[in-house]
């Protein structure tokens, strides 16, 4: 009998925020490598590009079954020429000889190592190969000077690139609970990210916080921290200040969909006796200092929001981060309205123009409404409420993984 899927094109929505990806994939081979490649042009510094791959990559993803035939593609949104071309290889030749070039070369290999190392982008990372530095051991060699980041992440680098499972996540949740509640009875505290939407295992662990009564989530960061410091429970932190009513985009402020809430970096000190299970891996366990050792460095994001931007807060760190910059291309492209983990606003009421506001009016009102315009906010207290004002189906947490 002829499979249905094997002759039939598959049909799916273009703006991911309008599909329900699970975690389930039936092209992991394809995403894979449309993945490794979204990576190795993100790692040059060619976003738009990385952004291609990625949203091919989600299209791939939301697919009901394998794909066999390129035929099965016709009529699919986000499939460039590029990423087609490196499709049609590996279902032709089982392997894409773009990715197998990749994962081979050097300078990649050079880049995922230094990248991968807390603190160090892309361009830290390219300044390092320029001046001959290709692994850890050359850069701990090379004399160059770390920032208090780069030196915490060297010092913990393997801990932090093994995964971090549920187990630990939990524990985590445990400890910063507590650490909440005993600096606030009132604070709530919400596991973000990729637990949220149902992952097993993460290369971090984010946590929300919030107050129910405004203006309560004031100082609730360094008193947590004090706490968790003084247990002795951070091997590094560091706390960044609310920033929201600072409006300005100059130099040196970060790009507007990186949001302004305080929030704390840190990585943790995590016990051997606060997950159930053991946290050393077999690799640790086989090297002798590590036997002794019954902790493990675990990446943790702490984030404040005030009870206002809660649920716009919860909606931006929740992920995945494609579907987050396709809820906002939506909301911009298709409603005229802007979103942030701050806020939704109506572009449209604010400079009067139908949705074709330039760039730099677009910027510009962004800035005015910051300060002034705060009535054009569109008030939401539930992700449910957001996804109503933007015209899309609600799609569960566990839905969001494009
Ligand atoms: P993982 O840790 O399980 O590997 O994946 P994740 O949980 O989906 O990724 P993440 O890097 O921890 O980011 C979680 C969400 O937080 C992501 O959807 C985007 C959101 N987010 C912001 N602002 C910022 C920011 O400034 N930096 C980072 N890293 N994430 C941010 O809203
Ligand atoms: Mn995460
Ligand atoms: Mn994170």
């Amino acid at each position: 009998a002829v499979n249905d899927s094997e002759v039939t094109p598959f049909s799916v929505p273009s703006y991911a925020c309008q599909r329900r990806s699970t975690l389930e994939n039936h092209n992991a081979v394809l995403t894979d490598a449309l993945s490794l490649l979204a990576e190795k042009a993100e790692l040059s510094d060619e976003d738009g590009r990385g952004v291609a791959f990625r949203r091919a990559a989600a299209v791939l993803k939301a697919l009901p079954s394998a794909v066999t035939k390129m035929s099965q593609l016709t009529g699919l949104p986000c499939l460039g020429e590029h990423s087609l071309r490196v499709i049609k290889d590996i279902l032709e030749n089982g392997a894409s000889s773009e990715v197998e070039s990749t994962k081979e070369s050097e300078r990649f290999k050079a880049l995922k190592v230094l990248t991968g190392i807390f603190g160090v982008g892309s361009k830290t990372a390219d300044r390092w190969i320029r001046e001959g530095i290709h692994n850890l051991q050359q850069l701990r060699d090379s004399g160059q000077t770390l920032n208090r980041a780069q030196q915490a992440g060297l010092e913990h680098y393997d801990d932090i690139k093994q995964p971090v499972s549920l187990a630990e996540a939990e524990a985590i949740r445990g400890i910063v609970g507590k650490a909440v509640a005993s600096v606030s009875s009132e604070a709530q505290i919400v596991l973000t990210g990729g637990f949220r939407r149902g992952k097993l295992t993460g290369h971090d662990v984010d946590f929300l916080i919030t107050h129910p009564e405004e203006g309560s989530e004031v100082g609730l960061m360094p008193k947590l921290v004090s706490w968790l410091e003084s247990r002795g429970l951070l091997l590094y932190q560091k706390t960044t200040r609310n920033s929201y009513l600072e409006c300005s985009e100059g130099p040196g402020r970060p790009p507007s969909n990186i949001d302004r809430f305080e929030r704390c970096l840190s990585i943790f000190k995590l016990s051997a006796g606060q997950t159930g299970s053991g946290v050393q891996s077999e690799e640790t366990a086989a090297s002798p200092s590590a036997t002794e050792r019954q902790w493990r460095a675990v990446r943790v994001d702490l984030v404040v929001s005030p009870i206002s931007q809660f649920a716009f807060a919860l909606l931006g760190w929740t992920g995945s981060k494609l579907f987050e910059r396709e809820l906002r291309r939506w909301a911009g492209h298709e409603k005229g309205m802007s979103l942030s983990s701050h806020a939704l606003y109506d572009s449209k009421q604010v400079n009067g123009s139908k949705g074709s506001a330039s760039a730099m009016e677009e910027k510009r009102s962004k800035l005015i409404s910051c300060h002034v315009l705060q009535g054009r906010y569109i008030r939401a207290s539930s992700e449910e409420e957001i996804f109503a004002h933007l015209g899309l189906e609600f799609i569960p947490p566990t839905e969001r993984n494009a």
